[in-house]
């Protein structure tokens, strides 16, 4: 009896301890990843250069004042952004007044901020005024003022002045979603040449980190890492469920479980491969329905873990028949909508065991994804032409001609 109590005793202090590191890693993260590069959302205060006054005399126009974009340019970053922008605000140069000598004055000069593919621009009310999705878009955040002359009574304007946000959600083809510890971070390192913080302990991912998978071909498949996931990220619980934005653009989910389980520290209950997998598709829907509807793989990593082979394949016979069993399964794990994963492939990332056969089977769906996208777009401009040619012919019957 005593032994049994100094145990419960030692499990106790052993639970708060873990707990308190876990929270102390939580609150002030590990300087080495808070060096990290990524920020994903700044808030900046923009104006347009205020228009030049024109010759009241002789008629003239003043300049219209400088405006200010946001551009797509690669290898931006909003923290160069920031670093170049300490004060956060920018203001585009007023328009040069009429002269004598020039009675239309010259335009100010335009401002424009460098960001990375995959930005939104949103005013503080939430609208999205523009987005860059590629390098070379362009988005006026603040127009100019125009300048004062014979149109305007000689009244010149003022630029456009609001708050905006920059939101970026990374652009990436493949998304990896998981659990803390089950070997995202160690996948990403075995198929590209990243190099993100591995350790055993949950939640060494605190920021997104991308790595590129090449192929012999020279094809090329981006993947976003991704802190790890866990029950209750709904409600801010871990990091939280916010950087799931970054997967809103991926085009395949990779859902990596350890096929040992989970189980944070000794006061949270330990889920099973299966629970986790289950919980993942929880999380991920009440963040947004849509993302459970995407193209999907489902990797069980570990497996040089003794003993693993039975458990996985329990647990693939019990993804398989989740669709018929998913009445049975408890409130605190269902879904309204179940993932339907592709595959399910077993893997020990660390050993870079079968890791070749996920890079394969990642870029059969893309490929697929890709030719059922171009197939849309071709339906797409054949109804678009369609409907063009029929309202043509409804036109020259209308008018008799047909
Ligand atoms: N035995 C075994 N251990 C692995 C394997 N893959 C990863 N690990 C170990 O599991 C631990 C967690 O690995 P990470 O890659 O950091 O896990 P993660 O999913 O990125 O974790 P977070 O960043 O915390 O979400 C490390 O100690 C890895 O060495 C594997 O295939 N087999
Ligand atoms: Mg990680």
């Amino acid at each position: 009896m005593g032994i049994v109590t100094a145990d419960r005793l030692f499990q106790r202090q052993l639970s708060t301890i873990m707990t308190m590191r876990y929270a102390a890693r939580i609150l002030s993260p590990n300087p080495q990843n808070t060096k990290s590069n990524f920020i994903d959302k700044v808030r900046l205060y923009v104006r347009g250069g205020h228009g030049g006054n024109g010759k009241v005399k002789y008629g003239g126009k003043g300049g219209q004042g400088g405006h200010v974009y946001v551009v797509g340019e690669k290898g931006a970053t909003l923290r160069k952004l920031i670093r170049k922008n300490p004060s956060k605000r920018i203001q585009a140069s007023a328009g040069c007044d009429s002269t004598l000598r020039a009675l239309l004055g010259a335009p100010g000069e335009n401002v424009e901020l460098m960001v990375p593919a995959g930005v939104s621009v949103c005013l503080d009310s939430g609208e999205i005024i523009g987005e860059v999705n590629q390098f070379g878009d362009r988005v006026l955040i603040a127009r100019g003022g125009e300048g004062g002359g014979p149109q305007n009574r000689f009244l010149p304007q003022q630029g456009d002045a609001h708050s905006i946000s920059l939101d970026l959600k990374l652009i990436a083809d493949v998304g990896l979603v998981g659990f803390p510890n089950a070997g995202k971070s160690t996948f990403l390192k075995a198929v590209s040449r990243a190099s993100p913080k591995i350790a055993s302990y949950p939640f060494t991912t605190l920021k997104p980190q991308l790595g590129i998978m090449n192929y012999n071909d020279h094809r090329k498949i981006s993947v976003a890492d991704l802190p790890g996931l866990i029950e209750g990220a709904h409600y801010n619980i871990g990091l939280g469920h916010s950087f799931l934005k970054h997967v809103e653009r991926t085009r395949v989910l990779l859902f990596v479980v350890d096929v040992t389980g989970f189980r944070l520290s000794l006061n949270h209950q330990e889920r099973s491969a299966y629970e986790t997998v289950l919980l993942l598709n929880k999380e991920l829907e009440l963040y947004k329905e849509e993302l459970v509807t995407k193209p999907s793989l489902l990797v069980v990593n570990k497996m040089d873990l003794r003993g693993t082979e039975d458990i996985f394949r329990r647990l693939k016979d019990q993804i398989l028949a989740l669709k018929e069993s998913a009445s049975s399964i408890p409130h605190d794990l269902a879904s309204e909508e179940y993932v339907n994963f592709d595959d399910i492939i077993s893997i020990s990332a660390k050993n870079q065991e079968n890791v070749d056969e996920v890079k394969e089977k990642l870029r059969m769906i893309i490929d697929r994804y890709d030719s059922l996208e171009k197939e849309a777009e071709l339906q797409d401009n054949l109804e678009k032409a369609q409907d063009l040619t029929k309202s043509r012919l409804s036109e020259h019957t209308g008018k008799g001609l047909v």
